[in-house]
């Protein structure tokens, strides 16, 4: 803690306050306050009470924020800001302090949110965590003096508000243990936590996080004194930059705006992160729309103003985005925010639309004039974009007008195709290995499942050219197989399956060949990963069987909970054997394991954190070999589900 050296405390008074329902409503219904009872809804417990200490922070009060695992599995928050309100409230004769705690205030004088970052309603945060844990300790350090307030069972006061001692340093400090009879897990997730801060740490530049970890005895610190420009250097740490990052910084009707982007030249997507008050809005906005089209219109007038483009064309939004990473963070104020659909991940401020678009049309065209070789460079690249799209589409308009169509169906000798042309349901495996290969197409539904094998390993698709990457065959095939394009002209609609499946051995090779396709598919058809078309198969671990009188019973497992379970269900004198990989199925067991829809299990492939993402493919895709492996051996379980792969159909 700091000495009390920052802006003097205002005058608060906690005069108006609307009681709504309390600590009982939350217990009876936690989903509907944090989202769920899981292990993402236990997490949400941490959010929930350092988002009071970020919007402290925000208003000027304090710049460092501590979260703390403790080897309780308790966690506690710190930050160095005014200190909550002690003051007696005067309807309800209660400290503020403990009405923070036990109500479902609104927001206004009672909390220091100017911004509602809270991803619940308004100032249900403290008291969403008080209701679900078994402990909630609160000090404050205020008026040179510390206070304190304990509650148990989710959320029942047993220690008053006190004065304990006195202080010099101001802040607040809240130490909570989840309730286990609420949640399906109560272990805090090191990385979970670890994402989380360092997103925080870059949208709110120069203020630092501390996270500690007891058990272990890990301590990480995020501090980023340019922020969003640190987190653009992060995204694009292993790309061919054209550029620095261009970095917008304005206020606008109250609503303020921080833009970072850059592009890359080996790079063929478009990344665009937005944000409304420190909340990632996934589905984007007003706000994006805002931001697209001021890119394109000032590209657009440079490149026309200054005789860059053959006369009367235009560059079109996708050619100007192609390889562009953007973060967009704005800060709106509560009575101005709104959303479109029933979550909050899209942005509905129709405001910001305008302020966004006219403001990064007027900076980034300045930008430009005083740029000139960067414009140049720019328009040069957009222009190629434009080029490629245009010779896609005609190459795609003569394939289908040509007769010669239905003999190019057959696009490669390798691809074993459906018979059926159900597009959605059909499903594509691209299995490891050609004996694998073999099984697989024996034991197929030749109906709606296509095999395509795999020689080898994949050629490795972080920090290639295209060129590269399309003079490998199997990416050729791979994306004449999908029919659906690459890069910047993937369409999702032209897919020729309505899932992809990865199926490769169980063991360290088998991980590989899967990061080197999802680095592939993240990489050049990143609508079908986000989409959720993307899947891994996975094949048992372990046959448990017994043979009696020439009749064999056997069970498949997964995991060394089914195995336990499989040896009980089998029954005494059982035997056991290991699969050491897909070759040794043979191709009914393959078909009953791993392809029939009715019996296998299928991880889906959700990447949706650009953190997680840039690691693991730093991680993954890396020099260093000894890493990979450590890394890969500690961290690929076959039988878990993390975040690369997010669900488990069936
Ligand atoms: F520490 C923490 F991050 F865990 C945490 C901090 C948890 C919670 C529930 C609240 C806070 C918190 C609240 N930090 N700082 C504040 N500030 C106020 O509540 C505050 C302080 C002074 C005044 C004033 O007008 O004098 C107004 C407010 C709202």
């Amino acid at each position: 803690m700091v000495e009390n050296n920052k802006k003097v405390p205002g005058s608060y008074t906690a005069a108006d306050i609307d009681l709504l329902e309390g600590i009982e409503g939350i217990r009876k219904r936690p989903a509907m306050y944090i989202g769920s009872t899981n292990s993402s809804g236990l997490h949400h417990l941490i959010w929930e009470i350092v988002d009071n200490g970020v919007d402290e922070a925000m208003a000027g009060f304090g710049d460092l924020i501590t979260v703390t695992i403790h080897k309780d599995n308790s966690i506690s928050v710190l930050d160095e800001g005014r200190g909550i309100p002690v003051d007696i409230h005067k309807k309800t004769g209660m400290p503020a302090v403990q009405l923070i705690f036990t109500t479902l205030h609104s927001g206004g004088k009672f909390s220091s949110r100017v911004y509602s970052t809270s991803a619940g309603l308004h100032g249900v945060g403290a008291t969403a965590t008080n209701a679900l844990s078994t402990y909630c300790d609160v000090t404050v350090y205020r008026n040179n003096k510390i206070y304190h307030l304990r509650f148990e069972n989710g959320g029942k006061l047993v220690t008053p508000l006190e004065e304990i001692g006195t202080t010099r340093k101001h802040g607040t400090l809240v130490r909570f243990k989840p309730d286990p009879t609420i949640f399906s897990t109560t272990e805090f997730k090191w990385e979970t936590i670890y994402n989380h801060l360092q997103e925080e740490a870059y949208l709110l530049k120069k203020v630092r996080f501390v996270l500690i970890d007891e058990r272990q005895n890990l301590r990480e610190e995020f501090y980023y004194e340019n922020g969003l420009v640190e987190y653009i250097n992060t995204l694009n740490k292993d790309k061919k930059p054209l550029g620095s990052p261009i970095y917008l910084e304005g206020v606008d009707n109250k609503i303020q705006m921080e833009i970072a982007f850059q592009y890359c030249y080996d790079d063929y997507n478009e990344s665009i992160y937005s944000y409304a008050n420190n909340v990632r809005t996934r589905d984007g906005g007003t706000h994006e729309i805002g931001f697209k089209s001021g890119i394109t219109r000032a590209v657009n007038d440079f490149a026309t103003d200054n005789n860059l483009l053959k006369a009367k064309t235009k560059l079109e939004g996708s050619d100007i985005r192609e390889g562009l990473t953007a973060i967009i963070s704005l800060r709106i104020p509560e009575e101005k925010l709104e959303y479109e659909g029933q979550t909050k991940g899209k942005l509905g401020t129709p405001e910001a639309q305008t302020i966004v678009n006219n403001y990064v049309y007027s900076n980034f065209s300045y930008y430009l004039s005083e740029n000139k070789e960067f414009a140049i460079n720019l328009i040069k690249k957009c222009v190629a974009s434009s080029e490629a799209r245009i010779a896609a589409r005609k190459a795609k308009e003569e394939l289908r007008s040509s007769k010669k169509q239905k003999s190019e169906m057959i696009i490669s000798d390798k691809l074993t195709p459906t018979q059926s042309k159900n597009y959605a349901r059909n499903e594509l495996f691209i299995v490891e290995g050609e004996s694998a290969g073999g099984s697989a197409r024996s034991g197929r539904d030749g109906m709606f499942q296509a095999v395509l094998p795999l020689r080898g390993k994949p050629l490795n698709t972080d920090s290639v050219t295209l060129d590269r990457m399309l003079k490998n065959e199997e990416f050729a095939t791979l994306i004449n197989t999908i029919g659906a394009g690459y890069g910047q002209n993937f369409n999702l609609d032209d897919m020729k399956y309505g899932k992809i499946i990865i199926m490769t051995d169980a063991d360290t090779d088998g991980a590989h060949i899967q990061t080197l396709l999802l680095t592939f598919f993240y990489n050049f058809m990143r609508p079908l990963v986000l989409s959720g078309r993307l899947y891994v198969a996975m094949p048992p671990l372990y046959l448990v069987s017994k043979e009696v009188n020439h009749k064999e019973t056997f069970k498949y497992a997964w995991n060394d909970e089914d195995l336990a379970k499989a040896k009980v269900e089998v029954g005494r004198g059982y035997s056991v054997s290991r699969f050491k990989g897909l070759g040794e199925m043979n191709p009914s067991q393959l078909w009953m394991t791993t392809m029939n829809p009715a019996s296998r299990r299928l991880l889906r492939v959700g990447i949706e954190d650009p953190f997680v993402v840039e690691r693991r493919i730093s991680i993954l895709m890396g020099k260093d070999v000894g890493a990979r492996r450590k890394w890969v051996e500690e961290n690929v379980d076959f039988n878990s589900v993390d975040d690369f792969v997010k669900e488990v159909e069936k």
